[in-house]
């Protein structure tokens, strides 16, 4: 390996720095690599920098890529690449998203969590018990209680077979149509009503596009089962914040048009303390943290692809920039 020549320089600007600042150096083994500092300045020699042909970065900043003369490939510290996409003066090199069985296992968890917790009346029994009331509510059957999926890409697949597992309803939204055992595919913004109407818990794992955004609005809600057996119509969104209409959401949760949600995403990230969505019934915020990137999963990772990738195997998990995912 021509050492000098195959640095990887990580770019820690976005809201994954501060996990990623506790990145072990002995990760890389014996792969130069160099990383931002909170004041922006490089731990590394600086004058190497024209020696990176990796760069792993969540939102690099624009003045960056002058500096990275001899960058090849760029690895997205997630799986969503809106940030990156986003990028001023990107160059138009490949770009590899973050595909990992643990960042997988770690967003199964979330889903599984979530569509429990609204399954088994969570948000009601904890209202409850703040007011020191003991009332039961109905507890359907998990078969009886239709959850949909939209975006059934990696993680929307592996959210998807858990919930199977659970015994639920399972149904799925994407671009392009699937078969998949005990799962009902729709396809196409066509189909977004069928699929809806049929839904009791609407799970979002889309990516942010131009086609997304914006999606998860009064409208989407009103097209949702009303009439389910848990009572309404329930809204959980771990794909994008800018997916999501935060004032609709707030607005349905408040009379009732939604039964509850959990939202992980936001329009603007860290959720303003001034956000009417911190005081709004029935809904279960948590920052970001649905499916972090572990450095352990990601930096391995990565090592293998650049390995294979020097032996002149082809990237894996490319970004289509034309479609934006
Ligand atoms: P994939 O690219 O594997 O899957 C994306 C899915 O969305 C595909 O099924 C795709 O359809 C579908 N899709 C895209 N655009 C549309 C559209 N306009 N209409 C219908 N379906 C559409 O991505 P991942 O599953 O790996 O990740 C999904 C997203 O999850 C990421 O982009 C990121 O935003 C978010 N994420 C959030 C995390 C968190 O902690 N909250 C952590 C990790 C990711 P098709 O299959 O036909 O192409
Ligand atoms: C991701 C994320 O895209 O953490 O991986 O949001």
């Amino acid at each position: 390996m021509d050492a000098a020549k195959s640095a990887i320089l990580i770019e820690l600007a976005g809201p994954d720095a501060f996990a990623f600042r506790r990145m072990d150096a002995a990760l890389f083994a014996d792969r130069p690599h160099f990383r931002t500092e909170a004041d922006g300045t490089y731990a590394g020699n600086r004058a190497d920098l024209a020696s990176v042909r990796y760069l792993l970065a969540w939102a690099p900043p624009p003045e960056i890529f002058a500096k990275l003369p001899a960058l090849e490939v760029i690895f997205s510290l997630g799986a969503g690449v809106d940030h990156l996409l986003g990028a001023k003066n990107l160059p138009d090199l490949p770009i590899v998203r973050f595909v990992d069985p643990d960042l997988s296992a770690r967003m199964r968890e979330y889903v599984v969590w979530q569509v429990l917790h609204h399954h088994r009346q969570g948000v009601h029994y904890r209202r409850n018990q703040d007011a020191n009331i003991w009332t039961d509510r109905f507890q359907p059957a998990a078969r009886d209680v239709t959850v949909g999926v939209l975006g059934a890409g990696v993680l929307g697949l592996t959210a998807a077979a858990a919930l199977v597992q659970l015994g639920f309803d399972v149904r799925v939204w994407s671009t392009s149509a699937k078969t998949i055992n005990k799962v009902r595919s729709f396809a196409g913004r066509e189909a977004l009503p069928e699929f809806l109407a049929g839904t009791d818990i609407a799970v979002s794992l889309l990516p942010l596009t131009d086609d997304t955004t914006g999606l998860l609005d009064t409208h989407f809600i009103g097209q949702m089962r009303p009439d389910g057996p848990l009572g309404g119509p329930v809204l959980i969104n771990a794909g994008r914040g800018g997916s999501q209409n935060e004032a609709d959401i707030a607005a349905a949760l408040r009379d009732g048009r939604l039964m509850g949600a959990s939202l992980d995403v936001f329009q603007t990230e860290p959720l303003p303390a001034d956000s009417p969505l911190w005081d709004c019934p029935n809904l279960v915020i948590t920052p970001h943290a649905a499916s972090v990137s572990d450095p352990r999963a990601l930096v391995a990772g990565m090592l293998e692809q650049i390995a294979a990738y020097e032996r002149g195997e082809p990237l894996p998990n490319l970004v289509d920039r034309r479609r934006g995912y």
